[in-house]
């Protein structure tokens, strides 16, 4: 399999909604007004993790672009949980892409406490062959949702998806109270938004 060629359209669907998304900050910049995006990431799933992930779960390796939703992967980063749903609805809204899935892990999070909003989109990427449709995951979280999947996903690579039972509560408690830190940070959204124009201002 010829993986660059493969994989070529998805880098370009990665690029093409980043810069999309990076321009939906910047017209809020102009604007003076509170941004829904503090920062967005977007990656190609390296090959040795799509051929992990077909593996353990049994993927017939001509079926892994229709079967794996994350291939092409890009994530919103917000600063308060009720800037997810702004960027869904933004995105709900998009004439050029089509969604497909969404997964609402923010209102109910995975048993491993993990927490973000899953959509599943398709978009279509110019190719020098004609139009390919492109699935791909976008994932939106806050700050503090981040950074925690971001040290679980980090120990589940270090414990090769076996995290020791010690650790998992740690996690479990570090999820509630980044939860916990994401409502206190709400309740006082205004004072904070309010707080951050002064000083864009300046
Ligand atoms: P990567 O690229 O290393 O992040 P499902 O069958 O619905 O339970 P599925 O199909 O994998 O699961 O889709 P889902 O739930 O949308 O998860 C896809 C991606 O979401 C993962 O990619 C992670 O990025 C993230 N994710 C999901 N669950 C967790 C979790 O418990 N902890 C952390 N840290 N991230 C999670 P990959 O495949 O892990 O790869």
């Amino acid at each position: 399999m010829n993986w660059d060629v493969i994989l070529a359209p998805y880098s370009q669907a990665v690029e093409e909604l980043k810069v999309k998304l990076k321009g939906i900050r910047a017209q809020f910049e102009h604007e003076s007004r509170h941004s829904p995006i503090e920062f967005i990431t977007g990656r190609v799933k390296p090959v040795p993790s799509i051929l992990e992930k077909a593996e353990s779960r049994q993927i017939l390796l001509d079926r892994v672009e229709q079967e794996l939703q994350d291939i092409a992967g890009v994530r919103v980063v917000c600063q308060f949980v009720d800037d997810i749903y702004t960027i869904v609805n933004m995105i709900k809204s998009r004439n050029d892409l089509k969604i497909v899935e969404e997964k609402d892990y923010v209102s109910r999070k995975k048993e491993s406490g993990y927490r973000s909003y899953h959509m599943i989109i398709e978009y279509p990427v110019e190719t020098i062959h004609g139009v390919k449709m492109i699935v791909a995951e976008i994932q939106i979280r806050t700050l503090a949702m981040n950074f925690w999947a971001t040290n679980e996903h980090s120990l589940n690579y270090k414990y090769k998806g076996s995290i020791p039972s010690n650790i998992k509560s740690r996690l479990q408690r570090a999820s509630e109270a980044a939860f916990k830190l994401d409502e206190e940070m709400s309740i006082i959204k205004n004072e904070v938004q309010e707080a951050q124009r002064i000083f864009h201002r300046k």
